[in-house]
């Protein structure tokens, strides 16, 4: 009996993991419910794609090369954002989330500009129109009458019922005619705006897969000699596959237009049900909506953010535009299944399919959701939006869209209150992703940063929630609750009032420090030997504010936040914090843990028996015993994390020691922000493996030097002693941060990943529209 009923209680714990959290839906409305939000350029990872808010999406989207460019194997062929493609620039100028945005990438001598444009209409999404103009970025006589080739694409993910077939229409270029469930009847024409095609062709065919879409148009590409005997590389036409005696349909349609640049053309998208338009949204008409459209934009964007107020001049604000557009023109929506697991369940297990509709931190490297990160992302999202009086629809879109992302990711929550921490849904978004990674722990957190967004929203919009969005916080608090909880519970430490990350690896001895993926700040040094009496002072800090927000949001929704309120008071008690995390040695906060700083990585000798020579991989070496204590010798962002999140009283002399540690440049302070570790930390730039250079241990980091300048604000304004001079050091920080970031961005094209503490180089990946973006906020002073 006992067996029978242990077995089935483990198949039990076995299901939790993969089991949705049993109550409402957050996500109440999607598709063409939305119709605002149906359409959008909702593919991140690709240059320039459009798809809509549907599991099973038609997508459209951009290819393009430069014939005379084109290296064997389709080498040359830009689609997916690869930072291996070594493009100069690309991103968005203007993006509002909603009806339009420009893009201007730049390939070698060349200028692209992709644009769209959508009209709502009908029962299914509505039209759009996209636009893409190639044209030279300098006049170079060395290059004359270059031709690009565009590829405009189409794909159905589920076939069923739905299809797509060829289409010629009047505009004579291949177009596309289809029907799928959720869009009804279609048709997608091209139209050349200006300059003239030379060559067109298609190919209508069978994909080899939705992340192979590349591929499938290689493996068509033919060489041939047009009329005039010229040779060109076309598509191959109806490449169709036998099904018995039947021809499939096709499931993707290319359409080639080669032309002598400057060239531009137009993909208009109608839609069946639409009703009568009063013209087709094309050529002169496009670009005079979208003249109409970026100048609504820019005129928003300063509603906004106030940037001519502030004395900042065009170039400033086209960098803001861009840092904000870049974020909003980064959302995705993406459906798929995580694979996840939990110490009851011998294997990973599906996650349920479900969609996201999320910010991503960045197109190329890693074009998909990231828990943590979404939370400094709903900052900026969250703030493009109020005090813009000329336009009360759009006045509240935003704060929506922000809404919309959090309703989704709070659908992602288990029965056991946990949310996975990257999310990789879908094929394209596996597709970037190395087997290793993918499976997502539920003993393992990252940062719950929506109760940053959610603090910000409370605050800035205390008295402007209506009705529609309280009911959605509403639905959303029992979730926060379980989320709160799961919290609190699984990741306590071993004291009272003490926290601790899970999922270190205190086995392994290639790490010199293993590493806290879970915090967020992956190689950040901890604990020399993780054990489970350790305690991380970040992860305090993030509990205490987690508790402080459901307390406020109890009270906002009548609810009993007494014990939040509770804990939150608990948390923020600056004497028991003091007593587990002030090293009163070196006078700053630390976390706690079996600690030696007596650590090196060493190459083993081969061994003398051996024949052959060995290259053994390096392995720590511990050179002195570690003991339980205060990691007080290093110092860097988790120390400053009770400064952070603001839990310090404005009156403590600890807040005057942080300070001055801020400033001095032997620690954090550099020209161009606070970098991550101080020069003086044992692991300052060092390697965590042969394998593993440096990431968090030195260099500049944006969400962290954000929440810094908002903590100097909110001292700078709280009455006490040091408020002057967190107030001098808020504007020199400030200062360094835009202007680094501006200089890196117009020299290089980008925002960046991390920058360097030395010479404030961008490093890592790019672009890196996400937390980086965060830069608007600081030039708005928006916090
Ligand atoms: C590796 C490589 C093509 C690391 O911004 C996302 C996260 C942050 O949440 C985290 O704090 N980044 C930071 O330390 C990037 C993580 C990328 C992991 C995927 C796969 C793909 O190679």
């Amino acid at each position: 009996l006992t067996v029978a009923i242990s077995v089935g209680y483990m198949g039990y714990l076995e299901t939790r993991v993969n089991t949705p959290y049993d109550d409402r839906k957050m996500v109440v409305s999607s598709g063409v419910d939305k119709p605002e939000r149906f359409w959008g350029s909702y593919r991140p990872g690709t240059y320039f794609g459009l798809k809509s808010r549907d599991p099973h999406s038609l997508l459209t989207g951009l290819m393009w090369y430069f014939p005379r460019r084109l290296k064997p194997g389709g080498d040359g062929i830009r689609h997916w954002c690869e930072q291996g493609d070594g493009l100069e620039k690309y991103g968005w100028l203007q993006h509002d989330g909603s009806t339009f945005g420009i893009q201007e990438i730049q390939d070698g001598p060349f200028i692209i500009t992709t644009s769209f444009i959508k009209r709502l209409g009908g029962l299914h999404g509505g039209d759009w129109t996209a636009r893409v103009s190639v044209d030279y970025k300098f006049d170079d006589p060395s290059i004359i009458d270059e031709e690009v080739s565009l590829l405009w694409y189409t794909a159905l993910e589920d076939e069923g019922k739905n299809y797509i077939k060829p289409s010629n229409f009047a505009s004579k270029l291949t177009g596309v005619r289809g029907e799928t469930s959720g869009l009804g009847e279609f048709s997608i024409k091209l139209f050349n705006y200006t300059g003239s095609v030379n060559h067109e062709s298609y190919l209508s065919t069978s994909y080899l897969g939705l992340d192979l879409l590349k591929e499938t148009v290689i493996s068509s590409l033919r060489l041939m000699q047009d009329k005039k005997k010229q040779k060109r590389i076309v598509l191959a036409g109806d490449i169709l596959g036998q099904d018995g005696t039947m021809k499939k349909p096709p499931n993707f349609i290319a359409t080639q237009i080669t032309a002598t640049v400057p060239f531009s053309m137009d993909v208009v998208f109608e839609s069946g049900s639409f009703g009568t338009r009063q013209n087709t949204l094309v050529g002169d008409i496009y670009t005079n909506t979208l003249n109409w459209h970026s100048s609504r934009f820019a005129q928003r964007f300063d509603d906004t953010f106030d940037l001519k107020a502030k004395g900042y001049g065009p170039k400033e604000i086209s960098f803001a535009q861009a840092a904000l557009s870049n974020m909003i023109g980064g959302i995705g929506y993406f459906y798929g299944a995580s694979r996840v697991q939990s110490v009851y369940t011998k294997d990973p297990v599906p996650y349920w399919k479900a969609p996201l509709y999320t910010a991503v931190p960045s197109r190329s490297f890693f074009p998909r959701g990231f828990l943590w990160d979404e939370g400094f992302h709903g900052l900026l999202i969250g703030a493009w939006d109020l005090d813009v009086e000329f336009d009360i629809l759009c006045h509240w879109f935003d704060l929506d869209v922000e809404f919309d992302i959090l309703c989704h990711w709070f659908d992602l929550m288990n029965v056991e209150g946990w949310i996975p921490r990257e999310q990789i849904l879908g094929v394209e978004a596996l597709a970037k992703v190395p087997q290793e990674f993918v499976t997502q722990k539920n003993t393992n957190a990252n940062p719950p940063t929506f109760f940053l967004t959610l603090q910000y929203i409370l605050r800035k919009y205390e008295d402007q929630l209506t009705e529609s969005r309280l009911t959605i916080l509403e639905r959303l608090y029992p979730r926060l609750q379980a989320w709160f909880t799961w919290f609190n519970t699984t990741q306590k430490g071993s004291l009272p009032s003490s926290y601790r990350w899970r999922g270190r690896d205190a086995h392994t001895n290639r790490e010199l420090n293993p590493k806290t993926l879970t915090s967020g700040l992956d190689d950040y040094p901890r604990a020399s030997h993780p054990t489970e009496d350790e305690m991380h002072i970040d992860l305090r800090c993030w509990i205490a504010i987690a508790a402080e927000v459901m307390s406020k949001l109890a009270d906002l929704l009548g609810r009993d936040g007494y014990k939040y309120e509770q804990t939150s008071e608990y948390l923020s008690d600056n004497e028991i914090m003091n007593k587990l995390h002030w090293s009163d040695y070196t006078q700053q906060y630390a976390d706690y843990g079996f600690h030696t700083d007596s650590v090196e990585l060493k190459r083993p000798k081969p061994s003398p028996r051996s024949q052959q020579a060995q290259n053994l991989e390096m392995v720590r070496v511990t050179l002195k015993d570690p003991e339980y204590r205060l990691v007080d010798s290093t110092f860097g962002y988790v120390s400053l994390f009770p400064f952070f999140l603001q839990l310090i009283k404005p009156d403590s002399p600890k807040l005057k020691k942080i300070l001055d540690d801020i400033e001095n440049p032997n620690l954090l302070w550099t020209n161009y922000g606070l970098r991550s570790l101080s020069k003086t930390s044992p692991l300052y730039m060092k390697r965590n493996s042969e394998h593993d250079p440096p990431y968090w241990r030195g260099q500049i980091w944006m969400n962290m030097n954000f929440l810094a300048i908002r903590a100097l604000y909110y001292y700078a304004n709280a009455s006490g002693p040091y408020s002057a001079q967190s107030s001098k050091i808020y504007r020199k920080l400030r200062q360094n941060v835009i202007d680094n970031l501006m200089t890196q961005y117009y020299k290089t094209g980008y925002l960046w990943e991390q920058y360097s503490d030395k010479t404030g180089e961008g490093s890592g990946c790019r672009p890196f529209n996400g937390w980086t973006a965060l830069v608007v906020l600081i030039m708005g002073e928006h916090y």
